[in-house]
């Protein structure tokens, strides 16, 4: 027998809508960011990005183009229900509405992610991810989207990795909402996970019996890889793959968190803070795990620093990066996977995203002839169809991203499309990546039919 296998692509709601003051949505933490002089570079804004707002079904179109089977995109919670509190937001949801039917005219499979960073800035504003109430403000979301969505939509994932959101935004403050402290960023895991328990009980609840119900959460993984065997550098391995990767994985499919992880964190000060019954709430079964891979990292052993946090540098290996200085290791995705499959088996594993940055030069019609970004699909998705070819359950692979977009931290200055956007007058035009990708999905899809 064939399994199942779905192709895609995927976005993010505040990389690509703009419309941030349109129909109701109200500021979220990321607007609030970006207007913080020296946040993002260039002093770049989601304020329009892609206008996909506005351009909706001309991209659900290029996506049916690209012959994929699914689109995984996120909702912006300040469009759905405005200050992350009370009724939904019906002028909101209509946008939500009109891009389901969109896609599934176009025959194509809509996934939702309920978060990808995009918290409402009144919630911060109350206390953000480090008060536990954000979790239950969550749950209460997830309840507006599904009663709005559900009838249409069967896949559904809570989060788009807390990692990200709560290191980058509450430790390093590189993200939003760009708060520097420990404290509050292991309070921020800790309740991330929760609303991902909470919420994903309040779908199984609506949904009650259907079959085509998948409910899970994406993580941001990494191969870890000691630079020796000395004692000093496999443990340091341990920490950052806790750090990384167990901290997440252990209480979502085990139950508990790692007991090295969270004795360091609360003897350094920085708790996790569980109360009763939250593990059996973040342990709700899950159908999918997403796997957000971009790199790994060999990791050798530093001295402690000052605060007293476990530290690690990495070793460079002379191997090709991206325009994000990330190592490009596509055999490490395999191994990844099948360190997954092997100790944390259970859930159907997919791909949610894969991808990279590279230095586009586009001609004059707009064609961009990315080798580089053709190379480096080609070689993941390889990586990924050889775990899968040893045993793991791998369902699923989508492309980050459908189109150039707003890079975060980094503005427009870095490109994850496989179809070029230029931002002076929002044309799409499909690069070599893009044509690899379709052709790749075809060929894949022709494979598995004659097999089966
Ligand atoms: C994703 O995050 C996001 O979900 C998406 O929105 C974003 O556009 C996309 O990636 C591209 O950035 O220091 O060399 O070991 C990715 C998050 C990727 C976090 C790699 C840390 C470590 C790089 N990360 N990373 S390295």
């Amino acid at each position: 027998m064939t399994q199942k296998f779905l192709w895609g692509v995927a976005t993010s709601s505040y990389q690509i809508e703009g419309a941030v003051a349109e129909d109701g949505r109200t500021p979220s933490i990321w607007d609030t960011f970006c207007a913080t002089p020296g946040a993002v570079s260039g002093g770049d804004t989601g304020a329009v990005a892609c206008d996909h707002y506005h351009r909706m079904p001309q991209d659900v179109a290029l996506m049916k183009e690209l012959g994929v089977d699914v689109y995984r995109f996120s909702l912006a919670w300040p469009r759905v229900q405005p200050d992350g509190k009370g009724a939904g937001n019906p002028a909101g949801i209509a946008f939500y509405d009109r891009l389901v039917d969109e896609l599934l005219a176009a025959g194509i499979l809509p996934w939702i992610t309920l978060y990808h960073w995009d918290l409402p800035q009144a919630l911060e504003d109350a206390g953000g991810w480090p008060a536990r109430d954000t979790a239950y403000r969550f749950a209460d979301y997830a309840a507006i989207a599904y009663d709005a969505l559900g009838d249409r939509v069967g896949q559904w994932t809570t989060m788009n990795e807390p990692w990200c959101a709560a290191m980058l935004g509450y430790v390093y403050g590189e993200h939003a909402p760009g708060r520097k402290d420990a404290r509050a960023g292991m309070a921020a895991i800790h309740h991330l996970l929760l609303g991902h328990g909470l919420a994903t009980k309040v779908i199984r609840d609506k949904a009650g019996h259907r079959d085509d119900l998948e409910v899970g959460i994406t993580l941001n993984l990494s191969h870890k890889i000691p630079a020796s065997d000395s004692p000093a550098d496999l443990a340091a391995t341990r920490w950052d793959d806790g750090m990384s990767n167990r901290l997440y994985l252990d209480p979502l499919l085990r139950g508990q968190y790692p007991a090295d992880i969270a004795g360091k964190l609360a003897e350094l000060g920085c708790p996790l803070p569980v109360l009763d019954g939250d593990l059996e709430l973040i342990n709700q079964p899950v159908d999918v795990l997403g796997v957000n891979y971009y790199t790994s990292r060999v990791v050798r052993a530093a001295p402690a620093g000052d605060n007293g946090w476990p530290a690690t540098t990495t070793v460079d290996r002379d191997v090709e990066r991206t325009a994000m200085d990330w190592e490009v290791t596509p055999e490490a995705l395999t191994d990844l996977l099948l360190r997954l499959e092997r100790d944390y088996p259970g859930p159907a594993w997919y791909i949610t995203e894969n991808g990279a940055a590279y230095p586009d030069t586009a001609d004059e019609s707009g064609y961009v002839d990315d080798t580089d970004r053709e190379r480096y699909l080609r070689t993941h998705i390889d990586a990924a169809l050889a775990a899968r070819a040893k045993g793991v359950n791998l369902q699923g692979y989508f492309a980050w991203s459908l189109m150039d977009n707003f890079e975060w931290a980094y503005g427009y200055d870095r490109r994850f499309g496989i179809v070029r956007v230029d931002y002076d007058t929002q044309k799409r035009t499909p690069k070599r990546s893009a044509r690899y990708f379709a052709e790749r999905v075809a060929a894949e899809k022709g494979a598995s039919c004659s097999a089966s």
